[in-house]
C-alpha cells in the first residue's frame, strides 16, 4: 500500500486548493473560525508531514519538535516569514515556501485605500452624517477638513515588489516626490519610478505619508517609537500594511493623541484581532481595518493554490515553486 503524506492547515482557504491537497494527502483542517490555540496546535501537528500555515501562527521549536522528524515542507499563506523560525527549519533541512508576488496588487490597493481614506477622514464623515453632526457644524467652513494628496511628499518604508506597486499607483496623484528608505538603495532597474533613497530618519522629517511596506523581522521591531513619530510632521499621515511588530503601538496612540502626527491607518496591529477595548480606537484620527491586505476574491484563490503547489512540490522532492530561503 502506499503512504499518503499527512498534512495539518491550520486554518480554514479557498477550497479549490484545498480539495486538490487532500487528494494527493491525508489532509487535517483546523476548522474553527479562530487559528489554533497552542495546544491544539501542538497537537494538530504530531506526525505530519507538510504543514500549510497562516501568519496568526508562530512556528517555533516546540512546534518543530512537536510535529516530529519526518516533517519536510511547510507552505505559508502569506508573504510574510516573521511567524516561522527559518534559521532553525534550514538546520532540520524542512522546506518553507512563502507567497510573493501573487498579493502584490491587492495589498498595494488596501494601502492606496488607507492613504485616501485617512488623507479624506473617511470614518469621521460617515460617522458625522450617522449621528446627525452635519446639519450642526457645516456652517464652519474647515469642519473636517481633509489632506490634499497631489503635491505632497510620499514616504515608502520598504520600496520591495508591494512597496513599489503602492508608489506606481499613488504617483497618478501628482506628487511632489516619492521617497523611500530600507536596507540599501535599489539598482535603477528595481525602481522604475526614480524614487529617491533616504535614510530612515530623513524620511520622516520629509513625508507626508509614510508607509510601512517592508517585511518585520528582529531587526526592525519597534522602530516606529516615540522618536521617530517625533520626527514626523505634526500634519503626516502613517499607514501600516507589514506588521504591527515594527510599532511601538503604545508610542503611535501617543503621537496620534498629542498631534505629533495627524493620522494613522492601519491594515496590521498587536495584537491581532486587536481587542474593541484597544485604546487606539477611541482616536478618530486612527483608522484600523481587520488585516484585509490580501483580501480580494481573486487573490486568496491564487494563494491558496500557490502554497498546495509548493506543498506538493515539497512533498515529492521538487524543487519549491516560491521558497523562503
Ligand atoms: C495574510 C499577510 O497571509 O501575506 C501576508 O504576509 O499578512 C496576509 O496576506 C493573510 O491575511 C492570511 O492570514
Amino acid at each position: 500500500t502506499s503512504y499518503l503524506p499527512r498534512v495539518f492547515v491550520t486554518r480554514s482557504a479557498p477550497a479549490a486548493g484545498l480539495a486538490r491537497l487532500g487528494q494527493h494527502c491525508h489532509m487535517t483542517v483546523h476548522e474553527k473560525e479562530n487559528a489554533p490555540t497552542r495546544e491544539e496546535l501542538l497537537q494538530g501537528v504530531r506526525g505530519m508531514d507538510a504543514l500549510f500555515v497562516h501568519p496568526s501562527t508562530r512556528i517555533d521549536k516546540e512546534v518543530l519538535d512537536a510535529a516530529g522528524p519526518q516533517l519536510k515542507v511547510i507552505g505559508t499563506y502569506s508573504v510574510g516569514l516573521d511567524h516561522i523560525d527559518l534559521d532553525l527549519c534550514k538546520e532540520r533541512s524542512i522546506k518553507v515556501s512563502h507567497t510573493p508576488g501573487v498579493l502584490t496588487t491587492a495589498t498595494a490597493e488596501l494601502a492606496v485605500t488607507l492613504v485616501l481614506a485617512t488623507a479624506k477622514r473617511l470614518e469621521e464623515c460617515i460617522r458625522a452624517v450617522k449621528e446627525g453632526v452635519w446639519g450642526t457644524r457645516w456652517e464652519n467652513a474647515l469642519w473636517l477638513v481633509g489632506k490634499q494628496i497631489s503635491g505632497s511628499v510620499v514616504g515608502i518604508v520598504g520600496l520591495g515588489r508591494i512597496g513599489l506597486a503602492i508608489a506606481e499607483r499613488l504617483a497618478a496623484f501628482g506628487l511632489s516626490k516619492i521617497v523611500y528608505t530600507g536596507r540599501a538603495p535599489k539598482p535603477e532597474s528595481a525602481d522604475p519610478i526614480g524614487a529617491e533613497f533616504l535614510s530612515f530618519d530623513e524620511l520622516l522629517k520629509q513625508s507626508d505619508f509614510v508607509i510601512v511596506s517592508c517585511s518585520v523581522d528582529e531587526s526592525n521591531k519597534n522602530i516606529f517609537n516615540t522618536g521617530a513619530f517625533k520626527k514626523m510632521k505634526p500634519s503626516s499621515i502613517f499607514v501600516n500594511v507589514s506588521r504591527g511588530a515594527i510599532v511601538d503601538q503604545k508610542a503611535l496612540y501617543e503621537a496620534l493623541k498629542s498631534g505629533q502626527i495627524g493620522a494613522a491607518g492601519l491594515d496590521v496591529t498587536t495584537p491581532e484581532p486587536l481587542p474593541p477595548s484597544d485604546p487606539l480606537l477611541t482616536l478618530p484620527n486612527c483608522l484600523v481595518v481587520p488585516h484585509i491586505g490580501s483580501l480580494t476574491d481573486s487573490t486568496r484563490n491564487i494563494m491558496c493554490e500557490l502554497v498546495v503547489d509548493n506543498i506538493l512540490a515539497g512533498l515529492e522532492g521538487r524543487p519549491l515553486l516560491s521558497p523562503a530561503f
